[in-house]
């Protein structure tokens, strides 16, 4: 009973105190069909015992993260519950090692690798300089240790003194979700460099602010110490990090989709609302902003559109608006590489609930027209490197089609 206890003890602090690299060395991506109850208790009792990494439930299945220790402890609870489990990770450090080696091999910024936050801090502060006529560095908030919330605002001169609205974007908010500011800042990259007309006239009707890497903090841990985390790094209890900053804002806070314990490795949503200090600084920047046409969130990798909001399935306010303008940016994606995004349509109905998160916060507090999430594409948030261009691409029409349909409907 006592060597019981020490293990129970044990394994949470395990996970929290490795000072290197955590190599995920044949940790497996389960997946596991039943029905969303029993699925929930085996993935609440896991996380009862230890932080696991990775799980979701939804749809009757659930696919969640196993470290080789916890593999037997995980088959007993599936047997108890006469659940079939199947693999579909075998060994995730395989997958994280395709990332580092074409990681970063020249010093020069590309989108063939991806990179920390000051490789991408760099690469706004050189593009300011470079089109200083018409981009502005702008800081959007501060983080727990101390860095910035950096975004680049793009703005062409126009012959009348029209002021413009504004297309905000917010992206890796979510640490883990790398390919989301490697895409955006690609997206920054043919704003400013693109000949094509429709990217030229997307980029001078409005003015663009745009944050690849919200979450900074967690973002460098990613980098340097858990390729899995995905909260800021705040300290949320004496042995645990962080909060899930997409539950962390004031909108119905707390209530669905959503963890109450510190040491959860996914969705604490913060001892209050906006107690975290990259989303408290961030809103009120965003706050501060007249005008916003449109607010867009990208994560990853569920490849789905959603609208808000996202912790109840009603359809409110210019919610057929929505679904109409949404559609063409998909269609217009798709027509890039033939990739089918679910949606659009309200997380509650095509993925899960979940509240507190910025997208439904800014549509209730500012009555922004226009507001989505964009879930790219992945594999347990990784993509190679070598093909971020393709959804660079596809999120470049995305954009394309989104507004042009918006201006359609008159939004412009
Ligand atoms: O759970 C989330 O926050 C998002 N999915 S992810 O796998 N990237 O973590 C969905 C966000 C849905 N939208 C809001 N809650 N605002
Ligand atoms: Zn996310």
């Amino acid at each position: 009973m006592s060597q019981l206890f020490i293990i129970f003890l044990v394994l949470p602090l395990a996970h929290t105190t490795f000072i290197d690299f955590r190599s995920y060395k044949d940790y497996k991506v389960y997946k596991i069909v039943g029905n969303n109850e029993d699925l929930t208790k085996i993935i609440e009792f896991l996380n009862g015992i230890t932080e696991l990494p990775f799980y979701n439930v939804r749809n009757n299945r659930a696919e969640v993260m196993i470290a080789p220790e916890l593999d037997e402890v995980f088959s007993n609870a599936v047997n108890l519950f006469n659940l079939e489990k199947t693999i579909l990770v075998d060994d995730y450090s395989k997958i994280m090692a395709e990332e580092k080696s074409a990681n970063r091999q020249d010093s020069k910024f590309s989108w063939t690798a991806y990179y920390d936050v000051d490789g991408i801090y760099d690469y706004l502060k050189n593009m300011s300089t470079v089109y200083s006529n018409w981009t502005e560095l702008v800081v959007g908030g501060q983080s727990y240790e101390g860095r910035q919330l950096l975004g680049l605002k793009i703005n062409t001169p126009t012959e009348t003194d029209k002021i413009k609205s504004i297309i905000f974007i917010e992206s890796g908010i979510h640490a883990r979700e790398w390919i989301t500011p490697a895409t955006t800042t690609y997206f920054i990259n043919q704003l400013l460099t693109s000949s094509d007309p429709a990217i030229t006239t997307l980029r001078d009707r409005f003015e663009w602010q745009i944050f690849p890497t919200v979450n900074p903090d967690g973002y460098h841990y990613t980098h340097t110490r858990d390729r899995m985390w995905r909260k800021t790094r705040s300290k949320s209890s004496l042995f645990c990090h962080g909060a899930d900053p997409n539950r962390n804002w004031d909108y119905n806070w707390g209530q669905y989709g959503i963890s109450t314990n510190p040491c959860n490795y996914q969705t604490y949503a913060g001892s209050q609302p906006f107690s975290e200090i990259e989303t408290r600084t961030f809103s009120e920047y965003i706050s501060n902003l007249d005008n916003i046409l449109a607010y867009i969130a990208f994560h990853s990798d569920a490849q789905m559109l959603l609208v808000p909001y996202s912790d109840s399935v009603e359809h409110t306010g210019n919610y057929d608006d929505l679904i109409k303008i949404g559609n063409t940016s998909l269609e217009y994606g798709e027509k890039v590489n033939g990739e089918k995004y679910d949606g659009p349509a309200t997380a509650a109905e095509i993925l899960y609930k979940a509240s507190g998160g910025s997208m439904d916060w800014v549509r209730n507090q500012l009555a922004t027209p226009i507001v989505y999430t964009y879930e790219l594409r992945g594999t347990y948030f990784h993509w190679p490197p070598s093909r971020i261009f393709e959804q660079g691409d596809e999120v470049t029409q995305m954009m394309v089609g989104l507004f042009t349909e918006a201006c359609n409907l008159g939004y412009c």
